[in-house]
């Protein structure tokens, strides 16, 4: 059964031009990639992708990690498909702690904490079902990932759209 993660590769991979070797690693999965942009992210997205942990002392520092205060102010956005997508990518990432995490993984092999104490660990992984369908659905429109395995409806809507300009 087809499964979807929800990646990132956040400001400190993003900073240390690590996306090549991050999407390298990940491609040992044999998953698809079936979603893929470039975000900026807004105070809004980060306290809503890590409202879990907003009772946290690190959580003001996460909010500025996320949002590229201290790299650079972007972040990017994959959804991986495929059988057990979300334990298989979740295996390849590495401990949530980069000191902790196997050498061999993406956090352990590129992840630091910095003196400060913020966990720079590179990417970042959905956990599980649940959280992975919440933060798909929170980081991508369906009209943005090539195969849908949640509901989705069509709404007909007037929307002011940017396109290509003269001169
Ligand atoms: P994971 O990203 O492995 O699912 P979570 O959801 O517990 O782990 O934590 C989300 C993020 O919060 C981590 N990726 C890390 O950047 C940060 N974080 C978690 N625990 C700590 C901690 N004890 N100190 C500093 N930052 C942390």
């Amino acid at each position: 059964m087809e499964e979807q993660t929800l990646v990132l590769i956040k400001p400190d991979g993003l900073k240390k031009s690590l996306t090549g070797n991050v999407l390298t690693r990940l491609s040992e999965t044999k998953l698809d990639i079936v979603g893929a942009k470039i975000v900026k992210v807004s105070r809004p997205l980060a306290e809503e992708h890590y409202e879990a942990l907003n009772k946290e002392p690190f959580f003001e520092d996460l909010i500025r990690y996320i949002m590229g205060e201290y790299h650079k102010k972007k972040v990017m956005a994959l959804v991986y498909g495929g059988e057990n997508a979300i334990s298989k990518v979740r295996e390849i990432c590495g401990k949530t702690n980069p000191e902790e995490a196997d050498a061999v993984s993406i956090r352990g092999a590129y992840g630091r904490i910095t003196t400060a104490g913020v966990y720079e660990n590179v990417m970042h992984a959905s956990a599980n079902p649940e959280d992975a369908e919440r933060e798909i659905k929170l980081w991508f429109a369906p009209g943005e990932i090539i195969r849908d395995i949640y509901p989705t409806i069509d709404v007909e809507e007037t929307v002011i759209t940017k396109k290509w300009g003269e001169g």
